[in-house]
């Protein structure tokens, strides 16, 4: 598998989804393409035929039939594709309930991430940094540009809940294999679920323009069975 080609045409899909709503992204988004290429290849071969064969024809300048078809089955398309994708954007903002295993506060800093671990009676229990690993203090097989000093626990197979917000500028806590991406906004507090269902180490990264060192605040989430 350690071949260039290879690595590079896998890097061009969506990461491995790693919680039921990334799941749900990568299955609509695979059903999108087959509509897609349906819609390209009737198109293509209509386009080529009226160009091979029929370029200079007259005698179709009105056909109520045609032009109801031509509304009707793409109107048909666009709602087969909406109802899905209507499903997985509430589908990802549920809630799932009152309990959560973990309740953890995010905020975005000029430039790094805060962690503010705490329980429902507003009880802090941790409260962390996480800046990023400079690449001369790398370890061999650390990823440059992507490693914290101090990562995020997620428990597997439990909801955990995350406020976001910031304390200067507009940031945005991603980690592509959740699929989730929430604005950090001064101000006002955004939340999301994030039901993790397999270990790991997830990495995201900030992704709000915000400021000189937006490419250097990644996030690390480690997700661990206890
Ligand atoms: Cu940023």
């Amino acid at each position: 598998m350690n071949n260039f080609f290879f690595n590079n045409i896998l890097t061009l899909n969506f990461p491995h989804g790693s919680t039921p709503v990334m799941g749900n992204i990568i299955n609509f988004h695979e059903k999108c393409l087959l509509i897609i290429l349906f819609v390209l290849v009737v198109v293509l071969t209509l386009l080529l035929y009226n160009i091979l064969f029929s370029l200079s024809q007259t005698n179709g300048l009105e056909n109520t039939l045609l032009e109801i078809l031509w509304t009707v089955i793409p109107t048909l398309i666009i709602i087969t594709i909406m109802v899905p994708s209507l499903e997985i954007l509430y589908f990802s903002e549920e809630s799932g309930g009152s309990f959560f295993s973990n309740n953890l506060k995010v905020v975005g800093h000029q430039w790094y991430w805060t962690y503010d671990e705490f329980e429902i009676s507003n009880q802090a229990l941790l409260n962390f940094d996480s800046y990023l690993i400079n690449e001369s203090d790398l370890n061999l097989g650390e990823f440059r540009n992507n490693e914290v000093d101090r990562p995020v626990i997620f428990e597997v197979n439990r909801a955990t809940r995350l406020l976001i917000t910031s304390a200067d500028v507009i940031h945005s806590w991603a980690v592509p294999e959740f699929g989730v991406k929430v604005d950090a906004v001064p101000g006002r507090l955004n939340q999301i679920v994030v039901f993790t269902s397999e270990p790991g180490r997830f990495f995201g990264y900030c992704s709000e323009l915000c400021g000189v060192n937006h490419s250097f605040m990644p996030i690390v989430v480690e997700v661990i069975n206890i």
